[in-house]
């Protein structure tokens, strides 16, 4: 029986010269596809050493860099379930994911540690490793003396490869269970549908720790043999003087904002680049209009979620159709349907619903809640609301989840209200998105404060800094004297939405 381990397909494609470039770091230093697997292989030796067994999670909280991604590749090679968390959680955040994933190593920023040793602690976490942004750390220390070949641990298609946390409308995170089979067939999906071989350079400034920069921008280079530019954090200024090499570009909205407010970014300099793709978050249809007239060419906008990878997208060839995402990719399902999930004909709106070989195995030890997602006849409920036009493009209209994205990040309003309600004073609080001229979304509080209570706004906020990662901070909080309800007693968010808006 072949090995379905996901790296076992992405080594059958690599290129046949390990000295081919895999990426360029910003200090101009390369790493070839060969030190890549090297570097990988004495990982997993070390992981293994400090205890990891195969089906082991192993946490990291890590700056970007070619060891990070070492660090995944290494995972899936012992056949480890590789835990990624962003770089912005705060100590209680971490130590909620540790508990519930109780991973057997957990590998953290050297400067970190002090802080997370204790959670760790807590959580029964075996061993604790360090890794910093240069590649150096404890871990880095563990593998120096292992040997530089392990093999690719034998899986199934159905084995555990990954397990993103997102958060839930109940304020409680949900591990998204992520196998050897969803990557590979949506990475092959990818790399079919947006034409990538191996002469492509990839711009990769996404963050390494979510599915767009981990699976999105890694797979589609590592299965067609590319190569890419990898930027540690998205600077405009930075991505548009590397776009003279670059072939793709991938990003939030946000990315594509801040790239056009750049005076220099002119059909010129982005002549090297044959695809611009956008995803995570709506891509205003301003933006669209206005790249396409500026540089000429149309962004290739793509729908998708940590529970399915990606699931449609604009075509490479055709009509990119603005405020639309597309169609479903290759081997994805995608129907939109009623409230008895019937689906329902072209034209009409209803929940997105989904089924493919993208869509995850289900919620880490909540069964109950992976029953709830899914309908009696096998369709995944994204809580995205679209519709289909008659040339099959479908458009995001809504979402049925209460749910921000700012900056191509995601916020549940509850998990920011349950910290709001703890502060003294506080009777109770109402969380929404309003627009963002940079993030698409961003976060605003109201709160109802008991009689006589003081309220400092500033201090509230720098409070918060402590105990939520800073995208999830709200950039104002309004004090009001009740929040709006409706005749049922539910809180209007549509009202306060509107209020704060102006
Ligand atoms: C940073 N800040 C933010 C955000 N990012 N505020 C709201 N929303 C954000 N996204 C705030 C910080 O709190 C800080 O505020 C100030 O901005 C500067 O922080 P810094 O880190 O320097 O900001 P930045 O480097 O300019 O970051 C903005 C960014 C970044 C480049 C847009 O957020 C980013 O890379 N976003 C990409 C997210 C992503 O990869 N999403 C994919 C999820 P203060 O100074 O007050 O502390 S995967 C997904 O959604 C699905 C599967 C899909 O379809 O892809
Ligand atoms: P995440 O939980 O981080 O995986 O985010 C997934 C959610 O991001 C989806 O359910 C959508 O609500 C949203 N999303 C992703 N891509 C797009 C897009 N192109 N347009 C609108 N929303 C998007």
């Amino acid at each position: 029986m072949t090995n379905e381990n996901f790296l076992a397909l992405v080594e059958h494609r690599a290129p046949r010269d390990p000295a081919a470039v895999l990426l360029e770091q910003e200090d101009g230093t390369t790493v070839s596809y060969g030190e890549m697997a090297a570097l990988s292989s004495r990982i997993a030796h070390a992981l293994a050493r400090a205890g990891a067994k195969p089906g082991d999670r192993i946490a990291a909280q890590v700056e970007k860099s070619a060891a990070a991604l070492a660090l995944y590749l290494a995972c899936l090679r012992g056949g480890f379930v590789y835990l990624p968390l962003n770089t912005a959680y705060q100590p209680a955040e971490v130590a909620y994911f540790l508990g519930d994933a109780e991973p057997a190593v957990f590998v953290c920023r050297p400067e970190s540690r002090a802080a997370l040793d204790a959670c760790a602690r807590e959580a029964k976490v075996g061993t604790v490793l360090t890794l910093d942004a240069a590649g150096h750390g404890t871990l880095a220390d563990a593998a120096a003396t292992e040997s530089s070949v392990h093999p690719v641990a034998d899986a199934r298609s159905d084995d555990l490869a990954v397990i993103i946390y997102t958060s839930g409308t109940t304020g409680r995170s949900k591990g998204a269970m992520l196998t050897h089979g969803n990557l590979a067939s949506n990475g092959l999906a990818l790399v079919e549908a947006w034409g990538f071989t191996a002469d492509d350079v990839l711009l990769h400034a996404l963050p390494l720790f979510h599915v767009h920069g981990l699976f999105v921008a890694n797979h589609c280079v590592l299965l067609s043999g590319a190569r890419m530019i990898f930027h540690r954090k998205y600077d405009a200024s930075v991505a548009l003087a590397n776009l003279a090499r670059a072939t793709v570009m991938m990003g939030v909205p946000t990315y594509y904002t801040r790239l056009l407010a750049e005076p220099g970014f002119t059909r010129e300099s982005a002549s090297h680049v044959r695809l611009f793709i956008s995803g995570s978050a709506p891509l205003l249809i301003e933006t669209f209009r206005e790249f396409e007239s500026r540089i000429g060419m149309a962004i290739l906008e793509r729908y998708g979620m940590s529970e399915a990878g990606m699931i449609t997208s604009n075509p490479l060839h055709g009509e990119r159709r603005g405020g639309t995402v597309g169609a479903p990719l290759p081997g994805n399902e995608v129907r939109v349907a009623d409230a008895d999930d019937r689906a329902l004909p072209t034209g009409e709106t209803g929940a997105i619903q989904i089924r493919g070989p993208n869509v995850f195995k289900g919620y880490w030890r909540m069964p109950e809640k992976t029953r709830e997602e899914f309908t009696a006849d096998g369709w995944f409920r994204t809580g995205d609301v679209g519709c289909f036009d008659a040339d099959g493009y479908l458009a995001i209209v809504g979402r049925a989840k209460d749910l921000i994205i700012s900056g191509g990040y995601n916020v549940y309003p509850k998990e920011i209200e349950l910290e709001l309600d703890t502060l003294p004073g506080v009777v109770e609080s109402a969380v929404v998105g309003v627009p963002h001229p940079d993030f698409g979304e961003a976060v605003a509080a109201a709160v109802v404060l008991s009689p006589g209570a003081t309220f400092d706004e500033a201090a509230v906020i720098a409070l918060l800094k402590t105990r939520l990662a800073n995208y999830k901070v709200p950039k104002r909080v309004h004090v009001i004297d009740d929040l709006p309800r409706n005749a049922m007693g539910k809180v209007q968010k549509a009202v306060l939405r509107e209020r704060f808006s102006r």
